[in-house]
């Protein structure tokens, strides 16, 4: 499946975003439907499909969605409190956009476990 996903249109600027971060291979902005105070997605700005996808040749990339999770939690200010990353992984990890991305949550003590 490498089919479009509304994450594509937010690349593009096609449709709006809160954006927070964006360099050369990623870009991070607000979740539509917040789970915590703070909630932003980090996603490679080349589809990556699941989790399942993951290998030697994009880990990289892949990497570099946490290196601007935490860069963001320090620009931001919560990093010494502390945050939760997570990318779910097909049904029954509840993914509902087939490009990954890590969703970032912060700004209260979180629940676990997250069911
Ligand atoms: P997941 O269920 O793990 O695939 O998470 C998908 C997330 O994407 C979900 O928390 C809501 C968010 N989302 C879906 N569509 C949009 C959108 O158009 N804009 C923004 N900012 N977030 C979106």
């Amino acid at each position: 499946m490498t089919n479009e996903t509304i994450f594509d249109k937010i690349i593009d600027r096609t449709i709006p975003a809160d954006i927070l971060y964006e360099d050369d291979y990623v870009l991070a902005f607000k979740d539509i439907n917040p789970q915590a105070p703070i909630h932003f997605l980090v996603i490679p700005k080349i589809q990556i499909v699941t989790a399942n996808d993951i290998n030697d040749q994009n880990a990289e990339l892949v990497g570099k969605l946490y290196v601007a999770a935490a860069k963001i939690a320090k620009q931001m200010g919560f990093a010494d409190d502390g945050y939760r990353c997570v990318m779910n992984c097909n049904n029954d990890g509840g993914q509902t956009v087939y490009h990954i991305h890590l969703h970032v949550l912060a700004g209260k003590p979180l629940g676990w476990p997250p069911y």
